[in-house]
């Protein structure tokens, strides 16, 4: 097993600083002073915990199981989220990436803009400074200057790279795959195209290249990521079914956490496609990645 992410999570309380004033810290001050879980505080708890991108399905439940209980008091609010929180996302399964001896390939899907090829360049730098052999493939063949882009993130991170001015992105993961098996590397990060012409021919895209790996190295595909920015909140709630679709999704990456006050999305994705949040992004540089830790996050919220 890889040990990568060895960096202190120093930043994250300042990352999450936002989520926590619009997640907790709002609820709790709006309400910390009631006696009692009346209709009237829960109103008011459920409009804050939906304005803060918690999604309505999971505001109903946390606020259904306050009604009519009379063990909880509205002064105990922080407790009852920081325990249903962690429990959702201990719930969503393991946040460890799924990493192995021999050729571990990572699949890198989501919307234009996100920040995939920039999670690529983090990825890669973190891997190359615990000692792996890492090839990154450039299959967004799309947009003009996207391979150029990752040639400069593969460079600053020592990285290598397989890449093909304009040509097929299924072709250029073939031969990525080719490389990365005839010399032996232990990881291969595959970059994928954000926007095509419409999200019918993104999606037969990603599903051509995806079944490229899975012909020729289906025991190799370690991770199928989807990359979100936490600052579409709820919208990427959505955009995470429409790529589950397409391809069999084992885990996303939230980037842009620093400075989103729409971080409950974590939870949201969590309860509502059981699907774990592995990585966060937390600012432009090579070194703003973190791998995501429940426990952390949940401490980071609720200082
Ligand atoms: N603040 C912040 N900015 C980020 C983070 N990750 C990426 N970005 C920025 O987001 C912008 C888009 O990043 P890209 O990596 O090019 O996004 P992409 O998904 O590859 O975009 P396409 O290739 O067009 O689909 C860049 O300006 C990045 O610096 C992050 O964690 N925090
Ligand atoms: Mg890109």
């Amino acid at each position: 097993m890889f040990n990568i992410f060895s960096n202190a999570f120093d930043n994250l309380k300042n990352a999450v600083s936002k989520t926590a004033q619009t997640l907790v810290g709002n609820v709790v001050d709006s309400i910390k002073s009631e006696d009692e879980f009346s209709d009237f505080v829960l109103d008011d708890m459920e409009d804050l915990l939906i304005s803060a991108d918690l999604g309505v399905k999971y505001t109903s439940e946390l606020v259904d199981n306050l009604r009519g209980q009379n063990k909880i008091k509205p002064k105990d609010v922080k407790d009852y989220l920081k325990k249903s929180f962690l429990e959702t996302l201990n719930n969503a399964g393991s946040t460890k990436l799924n990493l192995s001896d021999g050729l571990n390939i990572f699949f890198i899907t989501g919307v234009n803009g996100v920040g995939k090829t920039t999670l690529i360049g983090k990825l890669a730098y973190q891997f190359k400074r615990s000692g792996k052999k890492v090839l990154v493939a450039a299959a967004d063949t799309f947009r003009a200057a996207a391979e150029e882009q990752l040639d400069i993130w593969s460079k600053r991170a020592g990285a290598d790279i397989v890449r093909k001015d304009k040509g097929d992105a299924a072709a250029v993961v073939y031969e990525a795959i080719d490389k990365a098996n005839a010399e032996k590397y232990d990881i291969l990060l595959v970059d994928t195209a954000g926007r095509l012409q419409n999200k019918f021919n993104l999606m037969e895209e990603l599903s051509k290249i995806k079944s490229v790996i899975d012909k020729k190295a289906p025991e190799s595909l370690k991770e199928c990521i989807l990359v979100l920015d936490a600052n579409t909140g709820q919208n990427g709630l959505q955009q995470a079914k429409i790529f589950l679709e397409a391809v069999n999704l084992t885990s996303v990456a939230l980037t842009k956490l620093d400075g989103s006050a729409k971080g409950a999305i974590v939870l949201a994705i969590a309860k509502e496609l059981k699907l774990p949040v592995k990585l966060i992004g937390v600012g432009e540089k090579m070194e703003d990645l973190k791998e995501f830790i429940p426990n952390d996050f949940i401490e980071a919220l609720f200082v």
